[in-house]
């Protein structure tokens, strides 16, 4: 029964784009109405009707403790009674930042904003400022957030130059932006070959999750850091979703390649509008009102959310079990989604099934996988109140609060559909 579901997405059609703040949750792709949440404990979420479902999308990553964590919630309900924001200098702020620059050596520097785009965007403006350069390279099928030059992919046959992936994208604000293909370090060699001293940066999800979860292949990054190194233009790692996930140090410190720049989301401030940017002091101390390159936002280190960051990542520094819990829960999901006979990327607590029995090594791979099972195993699993990301090209993320019985409920669950 979801008939309130039902009630409030007519109503919100009528007041908001496809009745939603961001697309992928109107299920646009997937045989089923959206569900609206009214609340969230643990790895559990319930929605407006009551149905209970065992969250597998958990905010896109930042639940790393499940929702509501105690600690979490009891300082954020403690700050709330202080007041909501100041636009003013406050010490949760600089708490948090000290927390991440001194327990994250790539991460000298750090400047707090409210999200992964605006974290994204504004990494850019930095690598452009610090380096007088212009070009950017990213990846077909890694996503960075909606501003304009990152949203962006090939054009038919245009692979060198993107071609606006948006209406209201206009061609001056893509033509800056080169398309790589992910775990392809030719296609990256040749781009540098052809604008030459041009390129400010390159920017990758270090483990690719918007395109389902494909990991690096053996000494990608270490190749993307030695090209950058080469050509003059720093690496960004766009740790949106890999950020003190697959380690404290994000997907840095698991595969041991140190970026100039890093970029994070929700996941700094558990699950609060935050996102930061932040990596060498050299390059961030070329940000406003230090350096040229202009950055602001009256909401950027709001205390509630650093709030939230500081228990929530306080926690994980202090609890290294925390990674050995969540990248074991991962594997046994991979393992056994893999006895569906369906292909499985797995990185840590990221994983991703693919309807398709080839291997899924890069974006041409994924686009392949059957999306139309895909939306027919999507609705099942919500009948058998299992919440996944309404889109084959996502992750499934694990927390701490996960149970291996509710892992195997829900490979039985997914054998059962793919019978
Ligand atoms: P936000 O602006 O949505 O906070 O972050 C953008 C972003 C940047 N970089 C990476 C690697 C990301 O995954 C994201 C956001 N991810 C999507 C889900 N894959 C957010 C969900 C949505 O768009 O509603």
């Amino acid at each position: 029964m979801i008939e309130r579901s039902k009630e409030l997405f007519e109503r919100g059609k009528k007041v908001m784009p496809g009745g939603v703040n961001s697309p992928v949750r109107a299920f646009g792709s997937v045989d089923a109405p959206p569900r609206f949440i009214e609340r969230a404990v643990g790895n559990k979420i319930y929605d407006v009707d009551g149905n209970e479902y065992l969250d597998y999308i958990g905010s896109w990553g930042p639940m790393i403790l499940g929702h509501n964590d105690p600690i979490v919630l009891a300082e954020v309900t403690k700050a709330c009674t202080k007041g909501l924001s100041f636009g003013a200098c406050t010490e949760p702020e600089v708490k948090l930042a000290e927390l991440i620059c001194e327990n994250i050596p790539h991460v000298e520097m750090i400047r707090m904003v409210n999200s992964g785009t605006e974290a994204v965007m504004s990494a850019i403006r930095a690598a452009r400022g610090f380096t007088g350069r212009s070009k950017i390279i990213k990846f077909v099928g890694c996503y960075h957030g909606h501003s304009d030059s990152l949203l962006v992919k090939a054009g038919s046959g245009a692979m060198t130059f993107g071609d606006p992936d948006s209406a209201g994208v206009t061609k001056g604000a893509a033509e800056d932006t080169l398309l790589a293909s992910y775990n392809n370090l030719d296609s990256v060699e040749n781009l540098f070959k052809e604008h030459k001293n041009k390129v400010a940066c390159l920017i990758v999800e270090p483990v690719a999750a918007n395109m389902g979860v494909v990991p690096p292949a053996e000494g990608f990054l270490e190749g993307l850091r030695q090209l950058c190194d080469e050509n003059g233009a720093l690496l960004i790692f766009d740790e949106v979703i890999t950020g003190f996930r697959l380690a404290f140090g994000g997907a840095a410190e698991f595969f041991g390649v140190r970026p100039d720049l890093v970029t994070y989301g929700k996941i700094i401030g558990a699950g609060m509008p935050v996102g930061a940017y932040g990596g060498r002091r050299d390059i961030m101390e070329c940000v406003s009102p230090l350096g040229k390159v202009y950055q602001a936002g009256t909401l950027s280190g709001n205390p509630i959310a650093m709030t939230a960051g500081i228990a929530m990542i306080t926690q994980l520094l202090n609890d290294k079990s925390v990674y050995e819990k969540i990248n074991s829960l991962g594997l046994h999901l991979a393992e056994g989604l893999k006895e569906t006979g369906y292909t499985v990327n797995n990185v840590g607590s990221l994983t991703s099934i693919f309807y398709t029995e080839e291997k899924v090594e890069s974006y041409d791979d994924a686009i392949k996988a059957d999306t139309r099972l895909f939306s027919k195993v999507f609705a099942g699993l919500l009948e058998a109140g299992i919440y996944v990301a309404p889109s084959q090209f996502e992750s499934l993320f694990v927390n701490t609060c996960f149970t291996v019985d509710e892992i195997d409920y829900t490979i039985n669950t997914y054998k059962k559909l793919l019978k």
